[in-house]
């Protein structure tokens, strides 16, 4: 069964799913004319690469003005706050385009590859929050659909290699139609699977976090960005003023809309 909520706040069940299974889906997260303006942004930003590979583009929301809703997109942000508190940033985004024949990803945790963060404890800590809005159908099977073990965020074994990965009965495939949001805990194994259709798949992911994690889709904010963004943004690119002592008290809250 997978775990489904609505846009809009964490309710108590949506909480409880999450925190059993590791993510939540949420279909119509995005309207149509999201999805479709967010499908041409990331169509433009992969088609001036002339290949068919599979592809991470970060930072797309300074690039592309219909990406840059989805920092603070009001279908998720208020699940995000409920997840991790106020005090959080945009610590990496990546627009995915799977292309038409790819086979699939390996199964992995999310995270810094250098220092995995299941060393920090287990069951891993929540550090990423992970936000993948669908901007091409996934409704099937098949169609580069992401695949999770659901509860594997809080497993202390690590995955065993093998069965082969299709054989994983507790496995289970994400279905979606476009604007369909997939909130996960970066320490789910999960994967891209094999898009047997004749386009490619985008996934436009957003990944939260702690503020004292070093961003990984930027070495810094594009200044003409920051100019141009709003003040709530501003805040989620962890552009904070900085009281005397860094992450002790005296930092502003970012400009919620409630705040
Ligand atoms: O978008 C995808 O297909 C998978 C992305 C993914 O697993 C990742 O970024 O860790």
């Amino acid at each position: 069964m997978i775990p489904v909520g609505k846009p809009g706040s964490l309710t108590e069940w949506e909480r409880y799913m999450f925190d059993v299974a590791g993510y939540l889906v949420i279909p119509d997260a995005l309207t149509s004319f999201e999805v479709e303006a967010g499908l041409e942004a990331a169509k433009r930003l992969h088609n001036q690469f002339d290949d068919n590979r599979w592809r991470q583009i970060g930072a797309a929301y300074e690039k592309e003005p219909a990406i840059e809703p989805l920092i603070d997109h009001p279908s998720v942000l208020p699940k995000v706050r409920a997840l991790l508190g106020d005090y959080f940033i945009l610590q990496s985004s990546w627009c995915t385009r799977s292309p038409s024949g790819f086979t699939g990803q390996n199964w992995h945790q999310d995270g810094s590859g250098l220092y995995e963060f299941r060393r920090l404890a287990l069951p891993t800590p929540l550090v990423q929050l992970r936000v993948g809005y669908f901007l091409t159908d996934q409704s099937q099977p098949n169609m580069g659909n992401m695949i999770m073990i659901p509860g594997s965020h809080n497993a202390a074994l690590p995955k065993p290699q093998g069965p082969p990965d299709e054989e994983i009965p507790v496995a289970e495939v994400v279905c979606g139609k476009p604007g369909t949001a997939l909130i996960f805990h970066q320490g789910v194994f999960h994967c891209g699977t094999q898009n047997e259709m004749d386009y490619p798949r985008f996934i436009q992911h957003m990944v939260y976090a702690p503020p004292w994690l070093i961003p990984s889709d930027r070495k810094q904010n594009d200044p003409e960005f920051l100019q141009r963004t709003t003040p709530l943004r501003r805040a989620l690119l962890g552009e904070w003023e900085r009281p005397d002592a860094p992450f002790a008290g005296g930092y502003p809250k970012p400009p919620f809309p409630d705040a």
